[in-house]
């Protein structure tokens, strides 16, 4: 896989090694203190406790060297501990921690807000707000959006994830676990259909599926009443839906025709993560607006809300930023890892990671009919589990087979509406055995875990 890329150095041994039952006893006691300390709601789904991270390997406090198919919920794609993010932080951290940049600018902000100028799609004039978490990245993209376009309604869709904060959480679609309870959201979000090709209408194309989303938006709201429509181009936590081609370029023209403003939630999907440095360039559509954080980093807490030059401004000074917002450890981080990224040609790796992986996946979804639908795209892959032949949702498998694959040492999320999709979200840099490894392992699972070992009744899985 590495044979045409540039080589990456790693400090940890970049190979699986079980040395004690998982969870380990060091990871059991710190389990019992993490429940007397810290709050029930923050229930970590992995109960091993970190240790070193390197590489495509997380390093537990019991000495077991696992294999991270997940990169943090997509964020340490240069990896856990890159040397050059780190060392760049420890510069920084022996300079200055902290100034506030609403206070005493430096410049390691704006440099991250040129880098983000040159590197998201759209050769238009630019401007960046850096803030601390994707979710407040959210807020203040809709913020921008309501401001400048002077109208209130906001456009979110079916599966959606958008962050925990009381604004996001009406923007999030799936009430458990992450809305029951914690109402009453905030007003003026509509939620529309999404195109999600191994659930929709058979044969629905992507334009098709963009018109019955902006026939309801029309008839609901009344197209000069929105501000804005915000998508993920690829859904997160929704369960990795890769929208029919031409659904996106479609809402982002119906946006443009009418005067809202057309954001995409990069958080996830950007910085190399899909194969381009952001997802939307697959289809070549220029978002006004991109709301990008967890890779951008490499681990350190940053996000950002890049978009037109005309929006950005429109706020008064004063309206946007926060105490911490563009942190300059976090901002050297960013630099170093963007750095990075383009010294490892990480798209390109996440590229190759695809190459590698999605052919496996679909022979599996082949042979087994537990694996519904085959979908993502380049470091972003995730399986679909159903009832055997049907689409219906298997959770409970699903759960089973990531605690199977933690016990053999290989940490797998999963996701989705239902509960039952495997997501492969690997650091960038993982190695092509130690990937293989992962993978087999998975595959291994799958075979045991189906019923009977059962082959497919239905025709060829849906795959994007
Ligand atoms: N937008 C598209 O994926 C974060 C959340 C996990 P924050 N996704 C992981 C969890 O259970 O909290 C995410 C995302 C998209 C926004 C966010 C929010 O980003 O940095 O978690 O606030």
């Amino acid at each position: 896989m590495s044979d045409r890329l540039p080589a990456v150095a790693y400090r940890v041994p970049q190979v699986r090694a079980l040395r004690t039952a998982l969870p380990g006893p060091r990871s059991v006691a710190l389990n019992a203190r993490r429940m007397a300390a810290v709050a029930a709601g923050v229930g970590p789904s992995v109960p091993i406790f970190a240790a070193d991270v390197d590489g495509g390997i997380l390093v537990d406090v019991d000495g077991n060297s696992l294999i991270d198919l997940g990169s943090g919920i997509a964020v340490t794609g240069v990896g856990g501990s890159n040397a050059a993010v780190a060392q760049a932080i420890a510069e920084q951290a022996n300079r200055f921690t902290h100034t506030c940049f609403m206070v005493t600018p430096y410049e390691g902000y704006v440099r991250v807000a040129e880098e983000l100028a040159a590197l998201t799609p759209g050769t238009h004039e630019k401007r960046s707000v850096l803030v601390n978490s994707g979710a407040e990245a959210v807020e203040n993209a809709i913020k921008v959006a309501r401001l400048a376009t002077g109208r209130a309604a906001v456009v979110a869709f079916d599966h959606a994830y958008h962050g925990r904060t009381n604004l996001t959480m009406a923007l999030t679609a799936k009430a458990m676990p992450y809305k029951a309870h914690f109402g009453p959201f905030a007003p003026e979000i509509y939620r529309m259909p999404m195109s999600y090709p191994f659930r929709d209408e058979p044969g629905i194309t992507g334009a098709q599926a963009a018109r019955r989303a902006i026939i309801q938006i029309e008839k609901q709201i009344g197209a000069g009443s929105v501000a804005a429509l915000i998508v993920e181009p690829i859904q997160g936590e929704g369960g990795f839906i890769v929208p029919a081609p031409g659904f996106l370029p479609a809402l982002a023209d119906w946006a443009t025709s009418n005067g809202a403003v057309f954001i995409a939630d990069e958080v996830q999907t950007g910085f190399a993560r899909t194969g381009t440095w952001f997802a939307c360039e697959a289809e070549g559509v220029v978002p006004d607006i991109l709301t990008l954080a967890k890779g951008i980093a490499g681990g350190m807490p940053l996000a950002a809300v890049t978009g037109r030059a005309e929006l950005l401004d429109a706020v008064h000074a004063g309206g946007l930023g926060g105490t911490y917002s563009g942190n300059p450890v976090a901002c050297a981080a960013a630099v170093a890892t963007l750095r990075t990224m383009r010294e490892l040609d990480l798209p390109a790796r996440a590229r190759m990671i695809e190459a590698t992986v999605l052919p496996r996946l679909r022979a599996l979804a082949h042979e087994l009919d537990v694996i519904g639908d085959v979908r993502g795209r380049g470091a972003m892959l995730a399986l679909e589990i159903v009832a055997p032949g049907t689409t219906e949702p298997a959770p409970d498998l699903t759960k089973a087979i990531a605690a199977e694959a933690l016990t053999q040492g290989v940490v797998l999320l999963t996701c989705g509406t239902y509960g039952n999709v495997i997501r492969l979200l690997p650091p960038l840099v993982i190695g092509p055995e130690l990937l293989d490894d992962g993978i087999s392992v998975l595959e291994q699972i799958l075979r045991q875990r189906s019923p009977g070992g059962s082959l497919r009744r239905r025709s060829d899985p849906v795959s994007v």
